[in-house]
């Protein structure tokens, strides 16, 4: 494939309430956009850095500088998804801009040839279940509120996210409210240290999926001694960067469940390697999201449809953040998401949003 040029578009997205972790609280989600011009069409990625390095060290600035100072200009002249992340291995890390232009080049190249992300990539399904992730919130009556309304919408999992000063008491009051047959989960975002694992065992009556990401992100070893000590699964998110990574935190069982985000660890290709190794150990994972466009979560809702996809993932509809979504919307049915089946990611930014929450513009000429 060749490619002619590259626009990269920055919106601001406001989102319908605060989300709240335990690395921060946003109000708007502040995105890139890349679309790739080539000669038979085009294609859209979405990269999913967040405004601040807190999650991770990415951040939407630095992406976008590395993607016009190093990436873009790295591309070969003939390029396909499955050849860019060699042309970019020698650029360290940023793998949010990696996977943000892997996923455009995907797209053209789909789109061109007329088949969909899900049958590219191994889908089995043609729709997957959708869960919910609910922020930390000011008090226990505005949580289970919260809570209501997404099970009454038809959500068919709950992930709380949790931090030191708001864990056992909200998990209980969840738990006790909804009953055990609720599918509920915890994320922590590397908010603890191993001296709290005694505290952590707290949650083991409440019969959670798993705490997701518990301490910190390099602290692979300190995960695999927190697995021994809890009843509670443990899941890794930051941790997992690469199929490498992931590898790794198997064979040193600190996780027996991992959060795939595509953005996360460099691309769709990388994600499906981590599901076929996941896989291949018995391993669950399930499709972590980064509050995602259409543009993004028609790609995720594609990846979540493989076969190792055993959980419900933070897949959840346009209308849990986005008054007005930048694609046609992805609603529930019966707490599922259809996968598209147009080609590329199947869905294209609506030109009059888009243009409303363009925030700036930049074209470069590969
Ligand atoms: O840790 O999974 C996370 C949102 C932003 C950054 C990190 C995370 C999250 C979420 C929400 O939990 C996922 C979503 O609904 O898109
Ligand atoms: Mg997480």
């Amino acid at each position: 494939m060749k490619v002619k040029g590259i626009e990269l578009r920055r919106i601001a997205m406001p989102l319908k309430a605060p989300f709240r972790t335990s690395f921060g609280v946003e109000y708007a989600r502040d995105i890139l956009l890349l679309r790739v011009e080539t000669p038979d069409g085009e294609g859209w990625g979405e990269c999913v850095a967040m405004s601040e390095p807190r999650y991770n060290c990415e951040y939407v600035d630095g992406a976008a500088e590395v993607l016009r100072r190093f990436l873009i200009p790295a591309l070969p002249d003939h390029v396909t998804a499955a050849t860019v992340a060699t042309a970019l291995e020698p650029f360290k890390g940023h793998r949010m801009a990696k996977a943000a232009l892997e996923s455009a080049l995907l797209d053209a190249q789909l789109r061109a040839g007329g088949e969909s992300f899900a049958s590219y990539l191994g889908a089995v399904r043609d729709r997957v279940p959708s869960g919910v992730s609910v922020g930390i919130m000011d008090s226990i009556p505005e949580l289970l509120d919260a809570v209501e309304g997404f099970v009454a919408e038809g959500y068919l999992r709950i992930k709380l996210k949790i931090a030191p000063g708001w864990d056992i008491t909200p998990i209980a009051a969840v738990r006790e409210r909804f009953g055990d047959a609720l599918l509920l989960q915890a994320d922590a975002n590397a908010a603890y240290t191993l001296a709290d694992a005694r505290h952590l065992e707290q949650l083991d009556p409440f019969g959670l999926l798993f705490i997701e990401q518990p301490l910190a992100d390099d602290d692979l070893v300190q995960h695999a001694h927190l697995a021994r000590r809890l009843a509670t699964p443990v899941c890794l998110d930051e941790s997992i960067e690469s199929a490498a990574h992931a590898a790794a935190a198997i064979s040193l069982g600190a996780c027996s469940v991992v959060n795939i985000k595509p953005g996360r660890v460099g691309g769709y290709l990388e994600a499906r390697r981590i599901h076929d190794l996941c896989r291949a150990h018995g391993i669950a994972v399930w499709c972590g999201g980064m509050i995602e466009t259409g543009i993004g979560r028609a790609a995720n809702v594609a990846l979540a449809a493989l076969p190792g996809f055993t959980l419900p993932g933070d897949t959840s509809a346009s209308s849990r953040y986005y008054a007005t979504d930048i694609t046609a919307p992805f609603a529930l049915d019966n707490g599922h998401l259809s996968v598209p089946t147009g080609p590329g990611t199947g869905v294209e930014p609506l030109p009059d949003v888009l243009a409303e929450v363009t925030t700036s513009t930049e074209w470069i000429t590969v």
